[in-house]
């Protein structure tokens, strides 16, 4: 994913150019999850791990049915911290995603900043975070450094 990155003194000034002119504005869509998608119980810290590094400009798919009768409702927040991220403490979390924005596409979310984000379940107090293992952080990397 970074060999655009990979660009040798070597291979010249002018892939240079042109490599860093692709570089602006390329952004991968990315479903949390995978085929899992975001529910209960699957653990997000290692699908981060296994699908890391993730650039600016990516864009983060979360995608789970609206409640109804026999699902339940997830949802999506931000963590304010490290130190709420690791105990699941939504106190001052924003919520990003509504427990009906996951259906159809799903919801869509784009790191635009250059900060870790903590994502989490928001259903249940903690619950789904805490238990249910839906959160899971990110430190989206610029995609090329100018040497
Ligand atoms: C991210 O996108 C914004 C606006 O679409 C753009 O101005 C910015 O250069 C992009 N950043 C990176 C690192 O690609
Ligand atoms: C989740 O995955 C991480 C990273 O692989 C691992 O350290 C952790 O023990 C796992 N958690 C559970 C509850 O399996
Ligand atoms: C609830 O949603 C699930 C998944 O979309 C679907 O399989 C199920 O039939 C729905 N149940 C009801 C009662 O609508
Ligand atoms: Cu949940």
């Amino acid at each position: 994913m970074a060999s655009k990155c990979g660009v040798s003194y070597a291979q010249g000034l002018i892939i240079l150019v042109t490599a860093s002119m692709l570089a602006v504005g390329h952004a991968d869509t990315i479903v949390v999850g995978g085929a899992e998608n975001w529910h209960f119980g699957f653990n997000y810290t290692n699908w981060a791990f296994q699908n890391s590094p993730l650039y600016l400009n990516d864009t983060l798919v979360f995608k789970y049915d609206p409640p109804n009768g026999t699902t339940f409702p997830h949802s999506v927040y931000l963590l304010r911290d490290f130190r709420s991220f690791l105990r699941c403490d939504l106190r001052r979390a924003k919520q990003v995603a509504s427990v009906t924005q996951g259906g159809g596409e799903g919801f869509k979310f784009v790191m635009k900043r250059w900060q870790p984000y903590y994502f989490a379940c928001g259903e249940r107090a903690g619950f789904h975070c805490k238990v249910g293992l839906m959160k899971f952080a990110v430190m989206p990397l610029p995609r090329c450094h100018i040497w």
